[in-house]
């Protein structure tokens, strides 16, 4: 309620409005920003998207308006005033960019509309809820809150939004109130067939033979709790893919009959990216990840650590399951 009261008011009293994400952006980032602007739009408001990096070509279906600009694009043609300035799917002003982040101090007030835990004080003056989906689920509320009807191309962004952050509604954050909001942006025109394909059928022979050659490489621990994969920029770019492709890589072991915990160790030069899944509602990979520097949701967490490849994967798998013992 507080939220919803919150965003009302300091989109009532703001006309020139910049919405961002963060960077390396998914679709729950992007959808959720590009919503936000047509509905603000649909009230008179001087919306407009800019971020960090151009749209990547495969989400470019999801912006029909061309809401999102580059800053450079935005610096030819920039607003006098910035009233109010709202990042999505972050709460964290590094994680915006370093050239966008300048456009915060030209702007009177800052929002932060996401889904990830943070410290109290920051939720109580931003619309962070960390018992949403997903981004694009608390801003379906937010439109609704502020009497904006879904149309066909605010419900493809939002449904893409919530699909992606979901893992296609297998999380344990989805609830009713996330099929509440499915239904009502189903019931302004999108196909669920249409829009899982535009997300998930686009792939490319080079993503299925680096997705085979990855799983074929998979491990688990004796009980089969752990699993890992692993990969690097040279597979990759050898297969003609880009590190985006790859996130939901370990998705797949979560099929395993005893798995708790997913790990899929991404080589980016001498740092190893280390992503986390939860297969069970009991086990919270967020605080595994900020025990290793990292964080996240409970169900999906990331850290990155330094030192050699394969230190790092033996080292932090023991750590897991130091941590899933005690
Ligand atoms: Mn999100």
């Amino acid at each position: 309620m507080r939220i919803k009261e919150h965003f009302k008011k300091l989109t009532k009293k703001a006309n020139n409005i910049v919405i961002t994400t963060h960077i390396h952006p998914d679709a729950d980032g992007i959808g959720s920003q590009i919503a936000l602007c047509m509905a603000l739009r649909k009230l008179g408001k001087n919306a407009i998207c800019v971020n960090e990096e151009p749209l990547f070509d495969r989400y470019r279906y999801l912006d029909p308006d061309n809401v999102i600009i580059s800053l450079d694009e935005y610096k030819k043609n920039e607003f006098a005033e910035i009233d109010l300035f709202i990042v999505t799917d972050t709460n964290s002003l590094p994680r915006i960019g370093t050239n966008v982040q300048q456009l915060v101090l030209k702007s009177r007030d800052l929002l932060f509309i996401d889904h990830h835990p943070c410290p109290k004080e920051l939720q109580a003056i931003h619309c962070i809820d960390t018992n949403m989906a997903a981004t694009g689920e608390l801003v379906g509320n937010l439109i609704e809150a502020v009497g904006v009807e879904f149309d066909q191309k605010i419900a493809l962004a939002l449904y893409t939004a919530i699909i992606i952050d979901t893992s296609s509604f297998r999380y344990p954050t989805v609830t009713g109130n996330t099929h509440r909001i499915i239904a009502k942006l189903m019931d302004a025109g999108v196909k669920p067939p249409e829009a899982f394909n535009r997300i998930n059928g686009t792939k490319k022979i080079g993503y299925m033979q680096l997705l085979g050659k990855v799983l074929s490489s998979a491990q688990t621990t004796k009980d089969e709790t752990v699993a890992w994969i692993s990969l690097s920029e040279e597979m990759i770019d050898f297969h003609d893919s880009d590190a985006e492709d790859t996130h939901g890589f370990i998705n797949h072991l979560l099929i395993l009959d005893n798995i708790k915990v997913a790990c899929m160790f991404r080589k980016i030069g001498n740092k190893v990216k280390v992503s986390l899944r939860s297969a069970v509602d009991e086990i919270d990979v967020g605080i595994m990840a900020q025990a290793l520097g990292g964080g996240g949701h409970n169900h999906s967490a990331a850290t990155i650590l330094e030192g050699d490849f394969n230190e790092v994967v033996k080292s932090t798998i023991k750590k897991i399951q130091a941590m899933l013992e005690s």
